[in-house]
């Protein structure tokens, strides 16, 4: 893969870029096949995410190793205020952090609420790999990464300081779907209460199926900006924000995860490509399931992602904007799903 020619970058969508990235949406009602390995994540900043993966997947590499190496790229970036480090804090200020992990052998970990940490996705696999448990939140979570020598920092940085300071202003809490393509690093400040205020939620789920057909999947987010402290989201929710069976496949959703939440809607989509639904129309359904119960919710986001094991990719999201990156030894690049509700 070394002459591989990424056509994307993951800062810059360039508008015929993302031109070109509509049109590859319509491939076909059944969404587009990769070959193995192979990686998905949501949102276009999947992409430099997804190169972080391939560079372990294209050597042979382990889909755990893939997945766990692309979630950290968004934890670490500055620009990116919904994930990790920079991510934007809870009404209070303090930056509190999701994620989870699950491999091929149904193995999870997952942290909440975790404070002054700048990678929960990899607290999340030492929880998976030495604990006897699934979960660990709060302070709690923090100690225990702690105790595995994850460094204690400050997330805060002054830029999300001041966002949530002018935020404060109007201290209105209102979630406000992303509704536009390739928003990511050009929201200086997110204007929740404001109609179309882009990159107030965007989570990485991420997706990975190895040279050995082994699939894994990792989910990491800052949740909603401006929560209430102690808010916890669908992300590090097995089966909710995240799951995988390696029989059938993987889903990870992004958007407003109390509505994820109640649906159980990772689980949802790999139990419907179980039965035999391509995971678009899977996508589609679980979409569909929170439509039915809550007519009203039409106006938030919320988005899944999933692949089967043949590597085939479905997305559908309620609103458009919703976007995901893809990436296999052909090709990298943003999609938006085959359509959206409204
Ligand atoms: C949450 N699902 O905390 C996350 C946020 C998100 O795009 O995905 N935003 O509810």
């Amino acid at each position: 893969m070394t002459d591989r020619r990424w056509i994307l970058k993951a800062s810059v969508l360039a508008p015929a870029a993302l031109a070109g990235a509509r049109a590859m949406a319509a491939e076909g009602a059944r969404g587009p096949k990769l070959t193995t390995p192979c990686v998905i994540s949501t949102w276009d900043f999947g992409v430099a995410a997804n190169q972080a993966a391939w560079t372990i997947l294209a050597k042979g590499g382990r889909a755990l190793d893939a997945v766990e190496a692309g979630a950290r790229v968004p934890e670490q970036d500055l620009n990116n205020h919904s994930v990790g480090r920079a991510g934007y804090p809870d009404r209070d200020g303090h930056v509190s952090l999701d994620a989870c992990i699950m491999d091929e052998q149904g193995n999870c970990g997952a942290v909440a609420a975790i404070e002054h940490i700048a990678h929960p996705i990899s607290v999340a696999r030492k929880v998976m790999e030495n604990t006897p448990h699934v979960l660990l939140v709060g302070e709690g979570a923090t100690q225990f990464a702690v105790e595995q020598g994850f460094p204690r920092e400050e997330l805060l940085t002054p830029e999300s300081r001041a966002a949530w300071q002018d935020w404060l202003k109007s201290a209105r809490y209102q979630p406000v779907a992303n509704s536009e393509v390739g928003t990511y690093g050009k929201g200086a400040a997110p204007a929740l209460g404001t109609p179309g205020g882009p990159n107030n939620h965007d989570t990485i789920g991420m997706l990975a199926i190895d040279a050995h057909g082994d699939l894994s999947g990792a989910c990491t987010t800052s949740g909603m900006a401006w929560k209430l402290r102690g808010r916890v989201g669908d992300s590090p929710i097995i089966g909710a924000g995240l799951y995988v069976d390696n029989e059938v496949g993987g889903a990870t959703s992004t958007g407003v995860g109390e509505e994820v939440i109640r649906n159980v809607g990772s689980f949802l989509v790999v139990e419907l490509m179980r039965q035999g639904r391509s995971p678009q129309d899977a996508c589609k359904e679980a979409v569909a399931r929170i439509l039915k119960r809550k007519p009203e919710k039409k106006d938030i986001q919320v988005g899944f992602l999933a692949i089967n094991r043949q590597g085939e990719v479905g997305a559908w999201s309620i609103q458009k904007g919703f976007t995901y990156a893809l990436c296999d030894g052909a090709r990298q690049d943003v999609l938006l799903p085959g359509q959206s509700f409204y």
